[in-house]
């Protein structure tokens, strides 16, 4: 088809790609009459096929697309490398969900299945609210704020909620000296100092809306995925640097910039269509849907970012 969103906007309101991507990231609907004009230029396109070689899990071509996780067992999965942070590191997304029945893992990097060690994931409790756990080489588990699990360090925060069924931009950032910040909206809401070390024993894969592993060795050894998220997430990103508040600001909101440093992942999930979720990154660190590569029950659906 010849019409992109973009251009169909542009022809109706002179704004900038950007003021586009804002505003319909966060109305909750588009005008129907301009959907309907997608679809049916999709629809007539002597090019494109019928409806019914559709899988159900593709979105017409020209949108920008985000996933849908089904809080049963759906994920997107990042395979191990080396160019995952540890110790110093900023998780971002941006997230859409009511108050979750159980931990909701927005990014993680999971419990190793021969270490038990996790790095660190991002997360939002039963509460609603938005937080991080750390775990040391020694299988010590911190979780800040709250400061609730071993104890370690000390925090100050504010309001953490993010699960009103809203959309929020998400962020933590770790400094090397221990200071980690979480951020909602692009406000910092709490700062924690002289937090756990995060274990560089970890080789397990990366996770989006899922995490690995529960607290201890499973048994059989292998940690099962778990902390399912149910809900939107879209744009979820890694750095291997502390970003600065400003940048975290602009982060939210002006999306991720491809050429900041240290960025080693960043997936904007605009395929639409397929298992592939490409990272923007120069880290090439791609993904792909649910389990595996191939289509599975954990697939997280596609879905246009208009929909929402
Ligand atoms: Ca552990
Ligand atoms: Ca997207
Ligand atoms: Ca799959
Ligand atoms: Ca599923």
């Amino acid at each position: 088809m010849s019409l992109a969103w973009p251009d169909i906007v542009k022809a109706h309101e002179p704004v900038s790609q950007e003021e586009v991507r804002l505003t319909v990231k966060r109305q909750p609907a588009i005008p129907n009459l301009l959907l309907a004009l997608v679809l049916s230029a999709c629809a007539n396109s002597p090019t494109s096929s019928s409806p019914e070689d559709v899988p159900d899990t593709e979105v017409p071509p020209g949108l920008t697309n985000l996933l849908r996780f089904d809080g049963v067992d759906d994920r997107v999965t990042v395979p191990y490398d080396a160019s995952f942070p540890t110790e110093v590191f900023t998780i971002a997304a941006e997230i859409k969900l009511t108050q979750p029945a159980g931990r909701a893992a927005v990014i993680a990097r999971g419990e190793d299945d021969n270490s038990f060690n996790l790095s660190w994931q991002l997360y939002v409790t039963p509460s609603g609210n938005l937080e991080v756990m750390l775990e040391d080489s020694r299988e010590s588990n911190f979780c800040y704020p709250l400061n609730n699990c071993a104890p370690r360090g000390s925090c100050t925060f504010g309001d953490l909620s993010v699960a009103d069924d809203a959309w929020h931009h998400v962020a933590a950032s770790r400094t090397g000296d221990g200071t980690l910040t979480l951020y909602i909206d692009g406000e910092s809401r709490a700062t924690c100092t002289g937090t756990g070390v995060p274990s560089s024993n970890n080789f397990q894969a990366m996770s989006i809306g899922s995490t690995f592993g529960t607290i201890g060795p499973p048994p059989g050894g292998v940690e099962p995925p778990t902390w399912f998220f149910p809900g939107l997430i879209d744009d979820p990103a890694v750095w291997n640097v502390a970003l600065t508040p400003a940048q975290i600001a602009d982060a939210a909101s002006l999306g991720v910039d491809e050429q900041s440093a240290g960025l080693v992942g960043y997936w904007n999930f605009d395929e639409g269509a397929g298992q592939d979720v490409m990272d923007l990154s120069p880290a090439g660190n791609d993904g792909f849907r649910g389990a595996n590569a191939a289509p599975d029950s954990a697939d997280p659906t596609w879905e246009a970012e208009e929909g929402t």
